[in-house]
């Protein structure tokens, strides 16, 4: 496996990291191949995005921390992509929103379930979905395979970085989606109750923060709830990458 050598002071250092950590991720088995090009289109959208929080963005973070608080039993879906890029951020935001992590996978072949379970165990977390053993009705693929003490149960589920149809089955059966994701058209954002079009890397830590803060506030965590608007927030993350890809 190579190693990451690269100057903190390098100005694509962060981008450079979360490469390596892909690259690395897919050595270890954990992140799947298609990993590496589902990180590449969210690259080229960071870059159109200017590569920072836009405001709009902050909004849905805040609403989706709010959102957390409220929840009677939020759980945070972890991929092969998000396990080696914010695994800390996840136990961080797990931690303070007391809401437990679940191993969802698209490509659920070979080991994988494992090595992700054990990637979490190194950090003293035993994820759900080692041994998923309940479903979710309408979806044909391997998501639709949970945890009956996680996903099943959940009330509020935050997604990250993802394929496909999944949103709208959770969404159909009565959950509510948070979707991180950097590219506002992908079905995930288009379906979810609130889309947080940002790098994950950036979306967590600060959801952690807002988490913190409403835990002290929940009536103004309802209130921010009540408020926030998420068709306005997915046209003003369609307006700024279009503006940062005319620049
Ligand atoms: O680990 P598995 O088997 O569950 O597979 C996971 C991947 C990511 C391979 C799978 O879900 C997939 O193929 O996803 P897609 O269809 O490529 O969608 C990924 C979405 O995440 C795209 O819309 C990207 O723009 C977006 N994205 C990529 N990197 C980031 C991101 N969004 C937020 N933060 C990122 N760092």
């Amino acid at each position: 496996m190579s190693e990451f050598h690269c100057p903190e002071n390098h100005p694509r250092y962060q981008s450079l990291r979360a490469r390596h950590l892909i690259e690395e991720g897919i050595a270890k088995g954990i992140t799947h191949l298609s990993g590496l090009a589902a990180h590449g289109r969210g690259e080229a959208f960071d870059y159109m995005l200017g590569e920072k929080t836009q405001a709009f963005a902050e909004r849905a973070i805040r609403a989706a921390a709010a959102m957390m608080v409220l929840a009677e039993r939020p759980i945070i879906s972890a991929n092969g992509n998000t396990s080696v890029l914010v695994r800390e951020e996840m136990i961080e935001l797990s931690r303070v929103a007391n809401a437990p992590i679940e191993i969802n996978i698209f490509n659920d072949a070979g080991n994988r379930r494992e090595l992700i379970f054990k990637h979490f165990q190194e950090k003293s977390v035993e994820p759900y979905g080692l041994n998923p053993d309940a479903l979710i009705s309408g979806l044909t693929s391997a998501r639709a395979r949970v945890d009956s003490r996680g996903m099943f149960l959940a009330d509020v589920v935050l997604v990250s970085l993802e394929d496909g149809d999944r949103t709208e089955c959770l969404i159909k059966g009565g959950k509510k989606v948070i979707a991180i994701d950097l590219n506002p058209l992908s079905r995930t954002p288009q379906m979810a109750t609130i889309s947080i079009v940002d790098n994950v890397q950036r979306a967590l830590p600060l959801m952690a923060e807002y988490v913190l803060e409403f835990k002290e506030q929940r009536e103004q965590a309802e209130q921010v709830l009540r408020e926030y608007d998420n068709a306005a927030v997915l046209k003003e993350s369609l307006s700024a990458i279009r503006a940062g890809f005319s620049k």
